[in-house]
């Protein structure tokens, strides 16, 4: 069984997950490696790995290789070809299907799939939706943001991704988003949904945590937190309780 399977098993048996995301452009590998194993003590499911295009291949090889080992897997969070390393167990193969420019919706991962395919990677294909207001993602990344306002937008583009055969939608308000996704907006959609909704941007406190869960997010993925804290143990363990134990 893939790793993937195995995380959407604990899923389907009503678990809900939570993920770090660790930025090697923000941590070296010794400070990468600190932030994972208190992050692993607090509770988190998973390390993900990326997020920002301003690290080299090395240096996000250095990071995935000092995480290993911790018992959780290593997931890369792509942003082009110098996010794609050995050593990682899984890959979340984004489409950013709110894009205005092709290249970000298949273009870029047409360019990479040879590569992915050569590392030997498992691979998830995840509609990753931005959402209001998107930060530096939804500006790299050519997005025409979904409006806080616009539930209606964000059940058609998750229904879309599910129907084209995604393995999970990923509704993204950007990396230190002042507002997390609206808790309306993740309600409507996790209605609709029968794969696992990820929920990222902005969750900072055990109280937006919560209700994130509450509306029904199956994964919490939170980056700024474990930078802005210095991954202070008690802070993680009160977010990811938050949000797994509703
Ligand atoms: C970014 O969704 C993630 O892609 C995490 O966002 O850094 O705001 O936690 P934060």
């Amino acid at each position: 069984m893939g790793v993937w399977d195995r995380l959407r098993g604990r899923i389907d048996y009503g678990e809900r997950l939570h993920f770090t995301l660790i930025d090697p452009e923000k941590a070296d590998p010794a400070t990468a490696k600190d932030w994972a194993e208190r992050a692993v003590e607090a509770g988190t499911d998973a390390i993900m790995v990326g997020g920002s295009a301003g690290f080299t291949e090395r240096e996000m090889s250095s990071v995935v290789s000092s995480i290993r080992g911790l018992g959780v897997p290593i997931i890369i969070f792509p942003s082009g070809s110098r996010s794609l390393v050995s050593g990682a167990d899984l890959l979340l193969f984004l489409s950013l299907m709110n894009s205005r420019d092709p290249r970000f919706i298949v273009g870029i991962q047409a360019s990479l799939s040879r590569r992915v395919l050569e590392l030997g990677l498992e691979t998830v294909g995840v509609g990753y939706l931005i959402v209001e207001p998107g930060m530096k993602v939804g500006e790299v990344g050519r997005a025409d943001p979904i409006p806080r306002d616009r539930v209606d937008l964000a059940v058609a583009y998750a229904l879309a991704a599910q129907f084209m055969g995604m393995g999970a939608v990923y509704l993204e308000a950007g990396s230190g988003a002042p507002e997390p996704v609206p808790a309306r907006m993740i309600r409507a959609v996790s209605e609709v949904l029968r794969v696992p909704l990820i929920v990222g941007g902005g969750v900072r406190d055990p109280a937006s945590a919560m209700e994130a869960a509450r509306a029904g997010a199956d994964i919490l993925v939170t980056g700024t937190l474990v930078e802005e804290t210095g991954a202070r143990k008690e802070i993680l363990s009160s977010v990811i309780e938050a949000f797994k134990g509703d």
